[in-house]
C-alpha cells in the first residue's frame, strides 16, 4: 500500500511519464465509426492534443469487405495525411492494441508528424508548425493489390468514394 501512495504522488505530479501520444487517422477520429472508443473511459483515458499531418507521405487506402482504412508502410509514395493525436494511457493503448490487431492487422510504429494547430502556449504543447514523434497504427501485413488502391489524404467514413466502414 505504501508503495502505490508513493507511485500515485509521482504519476500526479508527473502525469506525462504514463502518458504516450497516438497518431489517429482512420475511423477513430472525432465524426467517425470508432471515435466512441476514444471516450470510453472503461477502456482507459485519451485525450486530444492537436491536429496533425505526417511529415512524409504515405499511402491511405480503403481495403478488405469492411472498407478499413489502412495507412500502408509505405513512406514516400501517396499523400501526406490528415488525423489527431492524442495522450493517451497506458490502458487505452493497451486496448487500441486490441482492436487494431496488432501486430497482426496492424503495426504500432513511430511516425513524425507536423502540428496543424493545438493549444500551444505550455512547455508540454508545441507550436503548429512544430514536428512531434507519435505513435500510429500503419500496416506492412497488407495485400500486395492495396498499392493500386486509390489514396486518400484525409479519412471520412462518408466520403465520396463510396466505401463507408463497416462494423464487425
Ligand atoms: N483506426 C485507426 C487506424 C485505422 C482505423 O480504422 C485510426 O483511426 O488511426
Amino acid at each position: 500500500m505504501k508503495g502505490f501512495g508513493l507511485l500515485s504522488i509521482i504519476v500526479s505530479v508527473f502525469p506525462a511519464a504514463h502518458m504516450a501520444k497516438v497518431f489517429v487517422y482512420g475511423t477513430l477520429k472525432k465524426g467517425q465509426p470508432n471515435h466512441f472508443i476514444m471516450k470510453d473511459h472503461a477502456k482507459g483515458q485519451a485525450e486530444f492534443v492537436a491536429h496533425a499531418r505526417t511529415v512524409d507521405p504515405y499511402p491511405l487506402v480503403i481495403a478488405t469487405e469492411y472498407n478499413i482504412p489502412f495507412l500502408l508502410n509505405v513512406p514516400g509514395t501517396g499523400q501526406r495525411v490528415h488525423g489527431e493525436i492524442y495522450s493517451v494511457d497506458q490502458k487505452m493503448l493497451e486496448f487500441l492494441d486490441e482492436f487494431k490487431e496488432c501486430p497482426k492487422l496492424y503495426q504500432r510504429t513511430l511516425i513524425r508528424l507536423e502540428l496543424e494547430d493545438g493549444p500551444g502556449g505550455g512547455k508540454h504543447t508545441p507550436d503548429a508548425g512544430s514536428s512531434i514523434e507519435a505513435y500510429v497504427y500503419t500496416t506492412d501485413t497488407y495485400e500486395r493489390e492495396w498499392l493500386e488502391k486509390t489514396t486518400y489524404e484525409s479519412y471520412n467514413s462518408n466520403g465520396d468514394h463510396g466505401l463507408p466502414y463497416v462494423q464487425h
